[in-house]
This record gives C-alpha cells, structure tokens and sequence, in this order.
C-alpha cells in the first residue's frame, strides 16, 4: 500500500475524550471512529488488525480440531425464554421487537442458538465430541462503555460451545481450549494468564479468565509472580491426548492465580511473600464449564452406547477479540506510538522516502516495494510529499516493527537503514539485505 492511495486519518491532537493509551492511540492512529456509544467504525487501518486477530483465532481453533460456522446477531426470544435467561439476563440485553410485534434480541452470546442447532441435528453419542464456534458480533447494552474497543456495546467475539457424553469428556474439551488459548495469545505477542473465576451470567462451577496484566485493567487480581515466568513456546501439542491437555492446564493453573470475585486471603497468604502480587488485568477470554445447564432445559440429548438417552454435557468459551486491538496496544506501546508484535502488525514494514521526487531515492523505494509484496509481504510505503520529521511521526504512531528508511545520501554508498520501531535499533545494509532480513523476521508468523 502507498500511503498517498490510503486511507489514514490520523490525528494531530489527542482526543480529550479518551482515558486510557490504547483508546488514545486508536483514535490518533486513525484505527477506529466512534459511532456511538461503545459503538465503532473500524477504519482501514484498525480493521486489518482485528482481520490478523481474527486469523489467528480461527488457525488456532481449527488446530484445536474445533469447527467453524455462524450464527445470525438477532435471536429469538424464545429459546431464551425456554433455558429461562430471557427474564435473568437484565437491562444488558438488548431486547427489539419485529414489524410483527415478535420480542427478538442482539445476542449477547450463544449457548441457547447452539443448543437449538445441536438438538435439532444430532441425536447419538456417535456423533460426539463436538465443538462448534464463530466469530461474530455481540451486543450487550453495557451501562457503562468505556476505554474505547475495550469495554465496547457491539464487540466482535469468538464464543465456541463443545457437547461431550459425559464430565469427563467435557473437561477434556475445557483442557483443550484452555491449552489453544494459550497459544493463540502467545502468538499474538501477549501473555495472558489463565486466572480462576467467577461465571456470572453464563453459569457453571469451573471457570477461567485469562488477564493480561495492565495497570489500566478493569479486573483486580491476586497472583504468585512464579505464574508470569510459564510459557507454552514451541511445544507441539496433540490436542487429542486427554493426559497430555490435562498436564498442561494443572501447570498453568497450580500456582495461585485468581480474580478478585473467587480470591481467598487465605490461600494467597501461603504463597512466599516476596512473590505475592495484587494487580490489575485486562481479560481477554473466559473459558466454562457448566454441564447440562442448558442441555437439560432445552432437551438437547443423545442416544448413549447403553441405549439410554441423557443431557449432553457442555461448556462455552470465548475470546474477546476486538478487545484484544486495545489490549495489545496496553501491553505494547511507548510515549511515541504503538509498536505492533510482529504477529498482528497491519503491515509488515513501512518504506519511508527520505527525497520524494528524487529519481534515485524513488527507484530504490519501488523496488524495495516489489520485491517484499513479490514475497508476500504488505509494506506500507510512504510516498507523501512531506518532511522526514513528520514520515518518522507516522511510522512511531501507527506502529510498525520495522522501517526502511531510503535517502540519496545512503543510496550513493549502496545502503539503507532497517529500524526496529522497538529498541529503535538501525543498521545501514544493502537494500536486498533489508528483505532478505525482513522476510526472516516473518518467517515464523507465517
Ligand atoms: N458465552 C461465553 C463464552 S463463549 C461468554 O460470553 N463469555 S464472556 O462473557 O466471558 O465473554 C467472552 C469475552 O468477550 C470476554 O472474556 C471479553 O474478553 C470479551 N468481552 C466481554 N464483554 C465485552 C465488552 N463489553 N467489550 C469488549 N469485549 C468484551
């Protein structure tokens, strides 16, 4: 992309009405508009990050043998009348009725449309274990919205529903996700720790959050600091080995680690005191287990191997990714802009030209450009008729991890300066040397 054809309404000033950094450098990034309340107008820039969120998402559930599909926002309120939330639910559910006087809802979440579709296909233990999830838009009617994409009315949402035979199996699947999770947090460049719970609204006694630690959190936690050195890495993981998820959930989740709802004084107080640790996070997931709370009431049964027909145990998990743009800016940013990990940047590198209108510094930059879209690769290059100062402004606020900064006095000794936009680090090499060391740096995201 050249930045003369785009789209990038960034702004000079910083918006008064913005609390917190993330919102502050979304807005004068140019990644989002408001709407209207807790509502937002993703913007070139802000949507194709929430696209690269989303991918990951969807690769890592689909690794995870779960199964995409999608459901519609506007629900009936029927089926919620049927499990009994439709009166629980409160002044957070967006209630809207139809030209035919019929009561409908935005869906604040799925576990009775999924339910509905299961009991209306599948009949026998045979066709289990099952997980289907989407990636869709939510509506809860939020009393107070805040912090921009954070804490928004309409947010985009991964909800994904498993139904299993028995407990066992269910909390296999529970296992499971908790374990994708984790490596599709990860390959977002965050560490999100999967914290106990409480389950609110959705129901069920086994719950975990994952936070990210911010100070600018809505939710206060309690944890050992041992917690924050785990990593999943590299490990390959088959997500069918039962024994195998098991082990990485009770590694992830021995130490002491718990939201303020489920926090016990008690228990935190045996931790060493050196490593106890109250702070705030940033939840960006909530994975449940809660049995047959809506299998039973909405008949959703299957046939078991000895004949008799049984509720199917279930579970709901979600990943909150437009709140995840804001929460990866929280944990990755400086006084000048955001700095992207490289996992869920909008574009790989940016291609600042020093002298436009210069027939040299012009060349190499258009050469520069095809060679890394040649491979693959999405630089944004600015070819704005502007001074340095205000390229280099830009290239810090919107963020991108890498730089290639063209002037005529480089090109006279054959160099240009690569710059990682997180250490501010620079090295004059050859422009092929540039590509060559900016499709490296990519190859694992890829
Ligand atoms: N049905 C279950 C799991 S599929 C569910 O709704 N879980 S949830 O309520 O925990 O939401 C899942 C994730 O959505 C949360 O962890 C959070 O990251 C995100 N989320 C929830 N409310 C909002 C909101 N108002 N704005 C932005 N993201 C939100």
């Amino acid at each position: 992309m050249r930045l003369t054809r785009y789209f990038l309404p960034v702004l000079k000033e910083t918006p008064s009405e913005a609390q917190i950094v993330s919102h502050r450098l979304m807005l004068r990034a140019g990644m989002i508009k408001q709407a209207a309340a807790g509502i937002y107008s993703w913007l070139p820039l802000g949507y194709k990050v929430l696209r690269r969120i989303e991918q990951i998402v969807h690769e890592e559930q689909v690794r995870a043998g779960h199964i995409p599909l999608l459901m519609p926002t506007l629900q009936s309120a029927d089926l919620w009348r049927e499990s009994g939330r439709y009166d629980d639910y409160g002044q957070e559910m967006l209630r809207i009725t139809d030209r035919h006087g019929r009561d409908m809802l935005y869906g604040p979440t799925n576990e009775e449309l999924i339910t509905d579709i299961f009991r209306g296909h599948v009949s026998s233990y045979k066709d289990l274990p099952l997980t289907l999830y989407h990636i869709q838009w939510k509506f809860r009617d939020e009393i107070r919205p805040r912090f921009g994409v954070m804490r928004g009315r309409e947010f985009l949402m991964k909800d994904g529903y498993n139904f299993d035979l028995t407990k066992e199996d269910a909390l296999h699947a529970y296992n499971r996700h908790l374990v994708s999770y984790l490596r599709t947090y990860e390959r977002m460049g965050l560490q999100a720790i999967p914290m106990r719970a409480d389950s609110g609204p959705i129901g069920g006694d086994d719950t975990h959050e994952f936070l990210v630690l911010a100070e600018t959190g809505e939710s206060e936690v309690f944890y050992d600091s041992a917690v924050t050195d785990i990593r999943l890495g590299e490990r390959e993981i088959d997500y069918d080995n039962v024994d195998q998820c098991r082990a990485v959930m009770e590694e992830f989740t021995a130490l002491y680690a718990r939201t303020d709802e489920t926090h016990d004084e008690a228990r935190f107080n045996e931790v060493p005191e050196d490593r106890r640790r109250n702070a705030r996070g940033i939840e960006v997931g909530q994975i449940f287990y809660f049995g047959t709370k809506y299998s039973e009431p909405l008949g959703a049964v299957v046939q078991g191997p000895d004949g008799k027909q049984s509720p199917v145990h279930m579970g709901s998990h979600g990943i909150g990714v437009s709140r995840l743009v804001g929460a990866i800016i929280e944990a990755s940013h400086d006084d000048r802009g955001i700095i992207w990990p490289e996992g869920v940047t909008p574009f790989h590198c940016g291609i600042v030209n020093l002298k436009q209108g210069d027939a040299e510094a012009d060349a190499a930059c258009e050469q520069l450009y095809s060679a890394l879209t040649a491979i693959g690769l999405e630089p944004l290059y600015d070819d704005r008729n502007e001074r340095a100062g205000g390229k280099f402004a830009t290239m810090d606020l919107i963020g991108l991890p890498w730089r290639i900064t063209v002037g005529p006095r480089g090109l006279k000794n054959g160099v240009v300066e690569l710059t990682s936009r997180r250490t501010g680090d620079s090295e004059e090499v050859s422009p092929e040397e540039a590509v060559r060391r900016i499709a490296a740096i990519y190859e694992p995201h890829r």
